[in-house]
């Protein structure tokens, strides 16, 4: 499995079980799970490989290929006509997917279905480690290309290399969305029918030539023994083309694994700061309520200097941490490291710290995203420190840390998170001190 996957898996699922653990009794909470698990499905699931391509043209012998050859249970697949979906699992199993959902086959033998019951497609799981990086969608050829490729990340068009790229072809390859081109390989099976390295160099110029820019690549494979023999990388050791369809789907998979995780981490990001924003709404009471005010005045006034560009972006963010320090001194007393009632910080110079927008209108909007963040959590530190329920107040802490680890991924809020401690029932006091280097940071609040 790709590895900024797993990173971010790893993550979203301890938060989770933090905000879980927490018990909030809390509607926003509650959605804020169900969407994390949502997202965890989404980005455990492996990419799908779907094989398109006219009858007889390798669609199978490809699917084992890729799969490796033999460990299909051909049997089954070979004689069927609908879709069948091989899947990573941890023992080889089949399912039959019907009319009433999936159904498990003991006896891997479709012969098991109840009459009555229409068969829709299969699904394989097989233990083979390949199948981490992605699945394989194998497909009849009067499959409905449209209806194949809703969950299909990658797609392969099969085509026989000795009469590649009819026509007939072309009118259905072309008629998929652009979306299906970009991450679309051009498959010609039978290589080894061809004559000679040179013909096979000759056939796959001109599917190059006649098909771009429908696909981002063309490869020649020869797939017989794959589908035949179920001997093991026989068809690998003759001339390669098996490893360099595998080295391609591969590739192809982890850029998509890569680009979604990217994608899911914005979408977490989002969750998280609609929930502790939420989180954030509960009434004041008047002196919470008017410490709220001041903060807002001064860091409203951070803005204006950072609008009328009498301060630096790096300058501004360091105040309002500073200002945020201060506050949350004054609504928990004893809170920040070393705090003296002024607001003197020893400031190692922004400048350098990576990742903040370097254009001033985004600038502008970062800061008052960061502004907009800080306030709510200064408005849940004001609104449940009253609460005089220790446990309940470590439960907030608990999932407010939870939600900040998740609000930003990136680490532009690690410094948050720690300043506002790890929430793991730990009195405030003893929580991590600020990463000095994020904000130019003062390193004076733990
Ligand atoms: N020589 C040779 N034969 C191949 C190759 N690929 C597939 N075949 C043979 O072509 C026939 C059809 O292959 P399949 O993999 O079943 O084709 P398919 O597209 O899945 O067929 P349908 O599902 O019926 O549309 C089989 O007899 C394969 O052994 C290849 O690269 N070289
Ligand atoms: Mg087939």
């Amino acid at each position: 499995m790709n590895e900024a996957v797993v990173k971010l898996l790893t993550r979203v699922e301890n938060a989770r079980s933090q905000l879980a653990a927490a018990k909030l009794p809390d509607k926003a909470v509650a959605y804020c799970i169900a969407g994390l698990e949502r997202m965890e499905r989404v980005l455990a699931r492996a990419p799908r490989v779907a094989i398109l391509g006219e009858v007889n043209s390798g669609k199978t012998s490809v699917a084992d290929l890729l799969l490796g050859a033999g460990l299909l249970p051909t049997s089954v697949v070979g004689n069927t006509q609908v879709p069948v979906l091989i899947r990573y699992a941890d023992r080889l199993s089949l399912f039959a997917v019907t009319q009433n959902g999936r159904q498990r086959l003991t006896d891997y033998g479709p012969d098991d279905l109840p009459s009555g019951l229409e068969l829709r497609s299969i699904e394989v799981g097989v233990p083979s480690d390949r199948l981490l990086n992605f699945q394989i969608l194998d497909t009849p050829s009067l499959a409905d290309a449209a209806d194949t490729i809703n969950d299909a990340e990658i797609l392969i068009w099969c085509t026989v290399a000795t009469r590649a790229w009819t026509e007939s072809e072309r009118a259905v390859w072309s008629g998929l969305p652009p979306r299906c081109w970009r991450n679309g390989l051009l498959v010609a099976t039978h290589r080894d029918s061809l004559q000679d390295a040179a013909d096979v160099m000759k056939i796959e110029q001109r599917l190059r030539a006649v098909t771009a820019p429908m696909f981002r690549d063309v490869i020649l494979v020869s797939a017989a023994d794959a589908s035949e023999h179920a001997a093991p990388d026989i068809a690998v050791a003759r001339d390669g083309s098996a490893e360099t369809l595998v080295a391609h789907v591969e590739a192809l998979a982890d850029e998509i694994a890569e680009r979604r995780a990217l994608k899911g981490e914005k979408i977490i990001r989002r969750l998280a700061r609609l929930t502790f924003h939420h989180l954030a709404s509960a009434q004041l009471k008047t002196e919470a309520a008017n410490q709220l005010k001041d903060w807002e005045a001064r860091s409203g006034a951070l803005l204006d200097d950072l609008a009328h560009g009498s301060a630096s972006l790096a300058g501004v963010i360091e105040s309002l941490l500073r200002e945020f320090a201060h506050a949350v001194e004054l609504a928990r007393p004893g809170s920040v490291r070393g705090h003296s009632a002024s607001r003197e910080v020893a400031t190692s110079g922004g400048a350098g710290a990576v990742g903040w927008p370097l254009r001033a209108a985004a600038g502008q909007r970062f800061a008052r995203l960061l502004a907009a963040d800080l306030t709510a959590l200064l408005r849940i530190e004001l609104a449940h420190w009253g609460l005089r329920d220790p446990a309940k107040d470590i439960d907030y802490r608990m999932a407010r840390s939870a939600l900040v680890s998740l609000a930003d991924l990136g680490g532009a809020f690690d410094a948050l998170g720690q300043i506002l401690l790890s929430g793991r029932g730990r009195p405030v006091a003893a929580a991590a001190e600020i990463e000095p280097k994020r904000y130019g940071g003062s390193g004076l609040l733990h």
